[in-house]
């Protein structure tokens, strides 16, 4: 791959919300969250899918989650700020206190391994109720509990699920069929529930093709072979780069995020001398890559960079053919962004194959695969492109929060 200059976009797309109607808001302290209703029958899962994805309980402790009686609302805040409601099993949306069209997203969940047939009629009456008040709404049907069935059978009931739902709706009187209904295939036991999230909250982030132009243009110019920026409280990722979407990958990623978080306060940082701020938490060193020389690197790599117009990007052995280029040459001002150690790591899983890790904001962390021998080459000029994409993901996230005053 050619050296290339990369100029990150910082401009987020606009996406002005939705107004929501007077009713819907009656009672909303917070206006500008986006609600997510959770419903489903009983015992489909619903509780212990937002109990394993924004509390990490352990799935196996799901077991023990009390049934819900009463709709719970929860504040969460990833990129943007999002309130979820849990609603017990099988109640009618009348009950609500509020109207359908407050909310951006209805979840339904269906467990796969009980019959199906009655909570496919409760969505598609929930479907007609939404069609006449709120047909923009993004409706997600989580068809759940697949961990136990084999590959084949598992994919044989999604499909049928989703035909029987497409028949009932092309049978109804309204026209069903132009409602934007997504199926994702979840288990709390494995991955698909967090790649599920993650879809369900992209489609809610603003700032989204932003955010994935910036990973193409960091991928493209780093020879990185597939990027994830992570909201590491959660494991959803906000953004990916365009490369083909891989199961496999996308596990690793979030595998090797929850290894890194629970040794992350053995590798904490000492309060750095350059800075006035504490290091807030969680401060992850690199604790598998076989070369030591990482944490040198981190220590000066962000406080110290240049500006273009007088600099050079750090040396790199970039005679190798896919060496990265650099970031940007645009002029670059000291900020928050440079003013303290933000933490790395990698590790190598095949031989040819690395992964890496770079903290960029409190919440927000990049994920790459990329081939071995590129990073060896390379890694203090693909270091040197992160500090510019770290940047530019945070003027994103301070253009966010600006508009979302209540999100941290
Ligand atoms: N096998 C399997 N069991 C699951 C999964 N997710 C949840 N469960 C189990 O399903 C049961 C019901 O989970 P809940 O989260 O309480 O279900 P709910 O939909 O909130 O139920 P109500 O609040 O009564 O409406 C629990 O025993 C969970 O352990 C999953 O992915 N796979
Ligand atoms: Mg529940």
């Amino acid at each position: 791959m050619r050296p290339r200059q990369m100029r990150p976009s910082t401009r987020p797309e606009p996406d002005p919300p939705r107004v929501p109607s007077a009713k819907s808001l009656a009672g909303s302290k917070d206006p500008h969250r986006r609600k997510i209703l959770v419903l489903g029958l009983r015992r489909a899962g619903k509780t212990a899918i937002q109990e394993v994805v924004f509390h990490g309980m352990s799935p196996r402790d799901t077991f023990f989650i009390e049934p819900t009686f009463r709709v719970s609302k929860e504040d969460v805040n990833t990129i943007i700020p999002l309130q979820l409601w849990d609603c017990p099993g099988g109640m009618p949306v009348e009950n609500l206190d509020v109207l359908l069209d407050a909310f951006s997203t209805l979840v339904f969940v269906i467990d796969i391994q009980d019959e199906y047939s009655h909570a496919i009629s409760k969505l598609v009456h929930l479907m007609a109720m939404v069609y006449t008040v709120h047909p923009l709404i993004n409706i997600e049907v989580f068809v759940h509990k697949a961990e136990s069935m084999s590959e084949d059978y598992k994919i044989d009931n999604f499909r049928q699920l989703q035909e029987r739902v497409y028949d009932e709706t092309i049978d109804h009187p309204l026209p069903l069929e132009n409602l934007q209904i997504t199926f994702h295939l979840t288990s709390v036991y494995d991955h698909t529930i967090y790649e599920a999230w993650s879809r369900v909250i992209q489609k809610l982030i603003p700032p989204l093709a932003a955010l994935e132009n910036l990973l193409n243009v960091l991928c493209s110019n780093s020879g990185l072979s597939k990027a994830f920026l992570f909201d590491i409280k959660t494991l959803t990722h906000v953004a990916a780069d365009e490369s083909p979407p891989d199961a496999t990958t996308y596990g690793l990623c979030c595998e090797y995020i929850q290894t890194l978080l629970q040794f992350s306060n053995l590798y904490k940082y000492p309060q750095s001398s350059r800075t006035h701020q504490p290091l807030p938490p969680p401060q992850l060193t690199s604790t598998h890559t076989p070369s030591s020389s990482i944490p040198a690197r981190k220590g000066t790599q962000p406080l110290s960079i240049p500006n273009s117009k007088t600099s050079r990007p750090p040396p790199a052995n970039s005679t190798h053919s896919s060496a990265p280029s650099t970031l940007s040459n645009t002029s670059v001002d000291l900020d928050p962004a440079d003013s303290r150690v933000w933490s790395t790591s990698s590790v190598r899983l095949k031989p040819q194959t690395t992964l890496a890790y770079w903290e960029i904001t409190n919440q927000l962390s990049l994920v790459a695969l990329i081939r071995s021998e590129t990073y060896e080459a390379s890694q203090g000029l693909i270091d040197y492109n992160v500090t510019f994409f770290r940047k530019a993901i945070h003027r994103i996230v301070d253009i966010e929060k600006a508009k979302w005053p209540s999100g941290d």
